[in-house]
């Protein structure tokens, strides 16, 4: 694993929080972008190497929704960077952790991706995430 690609925190209203992490950070969001299959609109910042990403609920039975719910807001999970997820994710799945997806999905920001159950990682969602021209 390369480096962490971004922090994702999950939070109830997007534009709130994206005037409040303009004040935190002091540099705007560089995108905004819905993804469709996980109910999920998000918005990203560039912060030296890595990124927030931010996820606001699209509907009440996502991932983020059931988390706001049982958690509250706060940091939902840590993507990092791999060169080849096929290859990582064989060798997750070979060291014992839970993989989310059995083949890399869509993610935002022009990444495939693989998540792992947080029950296998000590309590914390992580995510696999590759350039999608890599692929
Ligand atoms: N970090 C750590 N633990 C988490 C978690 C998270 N982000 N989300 C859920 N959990 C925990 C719950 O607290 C719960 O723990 P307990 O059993 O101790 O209460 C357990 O996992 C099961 O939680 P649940 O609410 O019943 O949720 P589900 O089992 O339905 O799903 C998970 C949990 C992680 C499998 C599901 O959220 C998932 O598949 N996540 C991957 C996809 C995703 O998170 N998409 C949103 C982000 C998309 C993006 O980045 O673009």
């Amino acid at each position: 694993m390369r480096k962490i690609e971004h922090l994702g925190i999950a939070v109830k209203n997007l534009d709130n929080s994206n005037e409040l992490f303009k004040k935190l950070l002091g540099a705007e969001h560089y995108k905004v972008e819905n993804v469709e299959r996980e109910g999920v609109s998000t918005a990203f910042f560039k912060i030296g190497e890595t990124k927030i990403e931010l996820l606001e609920t699209t509907r009440p039975d996502s991932a983020i929704a059931k988390f706001i719910e049982k958690r509250g807001e706060g940091i939902h999970h840590i993507a990092f960077a791999v060169d080849d997820i096929h290859a990582e994710m064989k060798r997750m799945e070979e060291e014992g952790f839970q993989l989310l997806n059995k083949e890399p999905l869509e993610g935002a920001d022009g990444k495939v991706i693989c998540f792992l159950h947080p029950k296998t990682t000590n309590g914390v969602l992580v995510e696999l995430c590759m350039d999608k021209q890599a692929d």
